[in-house]
């Protein structure tokens, strides 16, 4: 299933506030939703740059995905999501590849978009995300 662009790119902050304002101030890209994600622990911000968004992540709860991060890697990088058509089929597809899915069905994720994570283990290091629009 081919993707159609980079949905968004997903960078853990320890302070979303501060980062907001480098990617308003310095980056020069407007912030046009705050939102949080409370099954999944963070408050995110989002930017628009063409196609593709920038999430910023931060953690609401040092037990979370992105609190375990920033603890043992600190904040950076943290996952690429592709826009594909259908992210449940994408899911089934990679699984049936061999690769190890986080994710064994899509879900409702961010901005009300179904979403599923590949295991950063069986992607070259890189947590990996499926989006679509429901
Ligand atoms: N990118 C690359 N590698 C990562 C990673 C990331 N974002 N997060 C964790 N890892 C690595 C860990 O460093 C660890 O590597 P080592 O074994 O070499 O130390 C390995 O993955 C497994 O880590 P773990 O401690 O066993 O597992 P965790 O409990 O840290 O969970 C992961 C890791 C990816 C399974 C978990 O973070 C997850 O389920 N993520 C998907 C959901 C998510 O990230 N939600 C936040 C974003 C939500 C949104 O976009 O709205």
């Amino acid at each position: 299933m081919k993707p159609t662009h980079i949905e968004h790119i997903g960078i853990a902050v320890e302070n979303l506030d501060e980062a907001i304002r480098y990617y308003t101030e310095i980056i020069g890209t407007e912030c046009y939703a705050i939102e949080e994600v409370p099954d999944q622990k963070v408050r995110t911000a989002f930017f628009r740059i063409g196609e593709t968004k920038i999430e910023l992540l931060e953690s609401t709860d040092p037990d979370g995905p992105v609190g375990k991060f920033i603890e043992k890697r600190g904040a950076g990088f943290h996952h690429i999501a592709f826009a594909v058509p259908d992210a449940g089929k994408a899911l089934k597809n990679a699984e049936t590849k061999g690769i190890q899915l986080i994710d064994k069905q899509s879900r409702r994720g961010a901005e009300g978009l179904e979403i599923g994570f590949l295991h950063p283990k069986s992607t070259f290091g890189v947590l990996t995300e499926f989006c679509s629009i429901p």
